[in-house]
């Protein structure tokens, strides 16, 4: 992670070198960044309500403001990227964007709609944003006229109608709520406006005093129970308003959670990256993923990057099998209905989650610290669940190294037996006939086990049947670094290339312990970036005695960087290498080092493995 912190800084000095004049907008880059920070991975786990949260697993997110009702659209133009900041985006003037909550009226909101929605779609509790960084109180608050409530012709209190909801439907429910960022507040972090005269940073405690303390006891006192709160962008804040914060939330409702965003190191479970799912298991108790049903968390008319109910289930079933929690947005439209799109994934990756709930609520993560290429695991003490997205060819499923022999297998949806051979170490499921009938979005297979499951043998399976691809994340290295290059594509996107760089010498090397499960010929193929001066590189890849040498390219520039300045970011290449033989099953060390570098080398970010045939 540490890598991060010298890319920007090698972004700011590239910057500065280039051209002069960008240095302000590379600052203003690296501040937003900052703001939107990363998460430390600190937190103690020890807050009774922690039990719901690792239990439930799937909640609803709902970004929900006057931004809904621009859609992305400010004076004719659309703007690209997260709709609810495009008051920063389109710098829309302080008072234009307060009159323009004239303009919203959501008269098509349904409370009981909503909740019924989330409880079909699996979820067991919705976290909604009641103040965004737009400063607008989507409640009746007291302290401020910037509400639903006063500046809108829409008179009624949507956040009590939605706690009313919640309770009669059994549902929990969260305020998202803006504590650092407050566009339109005169003192509150980040105004858009001219500061009032004399101001100094030491009057954000006029706004914090002013708004956020009545506005989060307000939260907190009217509204019935508040499962959680949800803190977000705290950069630069001073520790002592989280501190602040804490302590207010705890006299009020002592068993409401706070999500790590409330900054200064402080928070009940760690909230990570956007919209990441991590490949690895993170080394903290309780943390979720945040993420959202298209692109943008608010409602943007022109994102129809829907995900598909399969993937939801997907990535739902890949948090749970590291240990998280996820939950997932949907942005409802100015008028207060939902995109049809949106109900439609939900209600159908509802229906999958609520019939296998068995292998979602309550369930721990994988045995295995990493998932498998044909899906991932959950487990309940002697109880296994295969999730299996895809199928490998001939319905045929290996895992070897469970520590422990399996007694029953069968399908999850109707309880069918399945046939399953169990020889050494190694576990082969037939799932034969069965494949392509009538099977739901993913198959579930559940074993019984004659004890929990021992995995004593952590490496990558490489199962003789499915490609499988290693992972940059996965490797460990001597002389070169792990890196995580995040970068926005449309404003506020963020995304990551997780890779293996900076080789210092022909002395490093990356290694991914792999257990073959069957020896022989594999077709081996890698994905790289690599910059100019680095084309030429040559490489040795190995596996005990067998190797492929290879030479790398340069890869060319990536053009999605409109929104962060720096450094370009290369491509990535995915090359095959060819024919690697391994002659011997069992645990095996893959290596690649450069034996001849150029530059720093290639930006390595995964090794692909496929049975040759
Ligand atoms: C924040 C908000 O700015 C955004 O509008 C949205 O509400 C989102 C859920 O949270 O954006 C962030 C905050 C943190 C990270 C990325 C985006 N992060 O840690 O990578």
């Amino acid at each position: 992670m540490k890598d991060t912190f010298y890319l920007r800084l090698s972004a700011l000095l590239m910057a500065l070198l280039l051209n002069a004049s960008t240095l302000s907008a590379v600052e203003k880059e690296q501040g937003m960044d900052e703001m939107w920070g990363e998460e430390k991975l600190s937190i103690q786990a020890t807050h009774p309500s922690l039990k719901w949260f690792t239990e439930d697993k799937y909640a609803m997110f709902i970004h929900w403001g006057l931004y809904s009702q621009m859609a992305g659209v400010w004076n004719g133009q659309t703007y690209y990227g997260i709709g609810e900041w495009i008051m920063h985006m389109a710098e829309i003037p302080v008072q234009e964007y307060m009159d323009y909550a004239k303009n919203f009226n959501p008269d098509q909101f349904d409370a009981v709609g909503l909740v019924k929605l989330a409880k079909a779609a699996g979820m067991k509790t919705i976290v909604i944003t009641a103040k965004h960084h737009e400063g607008f109180a989507m409640f009746d608050s007291q302290v401020s006229d910037f509400t639903i409530t006063k500046a809108t012709p829409y008179d009624r209190d949507l956040m009590k109608e939605l706690a009313d909801a919640c309770q009669a439907e059994g549902m929990r429910l969260g305020f998202y709520y803006s504590q650092n960022q407050d566009w339109t507040e005169p003192y509150g972090g980040k105004y858009k406006g001219e500061r009032p005269a004399g101001y100094t940073p030491d009057d954000f405690n006029i706004y914090f005093e002013q708004k956020v303390i009545p506005q989060v006891t307000e939260l907190l006192t009217n509204y019935g129970p508040i499962a959680l709160i949800w803190f977000d962008t705290p950069g630069g804040m001073p520790k002592e308003y989280s501190a602040r914060l804490v302590d207010l939330v705890q006299g009020l409702q002592p068993d409401c959670l706070i999500n790590s965003r409330i900054g200064g190191g402080y928070g009940d479970y760690v909230s990570l990256g956007d919209m990441q799912i991590p490949i690895v298991r993170p080394k903290v108790d309780a943390w979720e993923t945040v993420d959202t049903t298209n692109d943008s968390w608010s409602y943007a008319w022109y994102d129809q990057n829907w995900k598909s109910p399969k993937a939801i289930c997907e990535r739902l079933v890949r948090v749970v099998a590291r240990g998280g929690s996820y939950m997932l947005n949907v942005g409802p439209k100015g008028d207060g209905s939902l995109p049809e799109q949106a109900v439609e994934s939900l209600t159908k990756s509802g229906e999958w989650i609520r019939a296998h709930g068995e292998a979602i609520y309550g369930a721990d993560a994988s045995p295995f610290d990493q998932g498998f290429s044909w899906g991932d695991i959950t487990t309940k003490g002697q109880e296994l669940y295969l999730h299996v997205f895809e199928w490998p060819q001939a319905g045929v499923l290996r895992i070897a190294d469970l520590g422990a022999k399996v007694v029953q297998a069968s399908l999850l949806q109707d309880a069918s037996a399945v046939d399953f051979t169990q020889d050494g170490s190694i576990l082969e499921l037939n799932l034969g006939s069965k494949v392509g009938r009538d099977l739901p979005l993913i198959s579930v297979v559940k074993l019984i086990l004659d004890q929990p499951a021992q995995v004593t043998n952590p490496a990558t399976q490489i199962d003789g049947l499915t490609p499988v691809t290693l992972l940059a994340e996965m490797a460990t290295t001597e002389g070169c670094k792990h890196s995580d290059y995040r970068w926005m594509e449309k404003f506020g996107e963020w995304k990551h290339d997780y890779f293996i760089g900076r080789w210092g010498s022909e002395d490093a090397v990356a290694t991914w312990d792999i257990n073959v499960l069957e020896a022989g010929d594999y077709l081996v193929s890698i994905e790289y970036s690599s910059e100019n001066d680095a084309a030429g590189s040559e490489w040795v890849l190995s596996c005990g005695d067998e190797s492929i040498t290879f030479v790398t390219f340069e890869s060319g520039f990536d053009s999605t960087k409109s929104f962060q300045p720096g450094p370009p970011r290369y491509r990535n290449l995915s090359v095959s290498l060819g024919v690697l033989n391994i002659p011997n099953a069992g645990l095996n060390q893959l290596q690649v080092t450069p034996r001849l570098l150029k530059g720093k080398g290639i930006g390595l970010k995964g090794i692909r493995i496929e049975p040759y045939r």
